[in-house]
């Protein structure tokens, strides 16, 4: 019979039966938060989340929009897992990242937030630069362009040279700097430098400008006919993963100045030429820790009033 010809009091009774029993679950409540960061590449993007929270499966998915439906699982991976690098991607797309964590308490799946990132592909290239680079916050990735500098400066030792970047509040990552370097990189407040590399180090290579938190992260930096990293303002300075190769020292306060410095050393190797030191200061505050640090043909590891100012950690 079709719908329309049953009788209304059939509906009636239907829809008055008495419902099944559900048995009630016992409810777990979402004690797991993921947070989730993407960080573009060259065909591939990084991922890194935090957890909190207890789990036991994760999953990587991948999108186009931001929209989770139709999205791909591109990885399962062990719960211990914090990072992962989506490769294959092309450049110019903006893709969207989510993690899938499972609540080991109740099995029950979270999504992290969605992160989204558009790889970008090398230049390899190069770039000839007139002027500075000016950079006020957010990140410069030069994605291994190699550039030279044009009427900034000879790369020797005079000191009116211009810089290549001038950072403030700044990121700058995948760049190689060729001769003549100038006056280097200029820093003020808090910048990151990441992968940068020094191909013949002109006045200096880096010179922090205005104080703050600055870190020099993986790259090179190699004949510097003096100094490597110029302290000019007070900043906590941090040098990781580095090589430096012929300098004369790698890393000076500015000559005759108080403030304090906070210096750490963390993995990195300096080959020197008969070199001054690998750091000096004249402030009685400055500190510096290193570890993990290893050196040749330098006359003298530090140059600072007191031996006290040095520490490994
Ligand atoms: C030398 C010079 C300073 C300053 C510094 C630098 O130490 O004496 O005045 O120019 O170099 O920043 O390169
Ligand atoms: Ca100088
Ligand atoms: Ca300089």
């Amino acid at each position: 019979m079709p719908l329309y010809l049953v009788p209304l009091f059939t509906l009636m009774v239907v829809s008055c039966e008495k419902p099944e029993e559900i048995t009630p679950k016992t409810p777990v409540l979402k004690s797991v938060t993921t947070t989730l960061t993407a960080t573009a590449g060259n065909g591939q993007v990084s991922l890194n989340w935090t957890v909190s929270g207890s789990i036991n499966a994760l999953e990587v998915y991948r999108d186009t929009d931001s929209n989770p439906s139709g999205r791909t699982r591109i990885a399962s991976l062990s719960a211990g897992a914090r990072s992962y690098t989506a490769t294959g991607l092309s450049n110019g797309t903006t893709y969207y990242f989510w993690i899938k964590t499972r609540q080991s308490s109740d099995n029950v799946w979270y999504n992290s937030n969605a992160a989204s990132a558009t790889p970008s592909g090398s230049s390899g290239g190069t770039l000839t630069i007139t002027k500075t680079i000016e950079v006020n916050g957010g990140v410069y990735d030069g994605h291994g362009v190699r550039i030279i500098a044009q009427g900034m400066g000879d790369g020797g030792q005079s000191e009116n040279q211009k810089p290549i970047f001038k950072l403030t509040n700044a990121t700058l990552r995948n760049v190689r700097i060729a001769a003549p370097g100038c006056d280097g990189i200029h820093t003020y407040g808090n910048c990151t430098i990441e992968n940068v590399v020094w191909e013949d180090v002109g006045e200096d290579a880096l010179t922090v400008k205005g104080s703050g938190t600055v870190t020099v992260s993986g790259g090179s930096a190699t004949n510097a006919a003096d100094k490597v990293f110029q302290l000019n303002a007070a900043t906590t300075f941090t040098v990781r993963n580095f090589t430096a190769t012929n300098f004369g020292k790698v890393i000076r306060q500015n000559g005759g100045t108080t403030f304090t410095c906070n210096i750490y050393i963390d993995n990195c190797t300096f080959n020197g030429n008969s070199s001054e030191c690998i750091a000096r200061t004249d402030s009685h505050t400055t500190h510096l820790y290193y570890r993990n640090m290893r050196y040749s043909n330098v006359d003298q590891l530090w140059i600072f009033p007191s031996s006290s100012q040095i520490s490994t950690y």
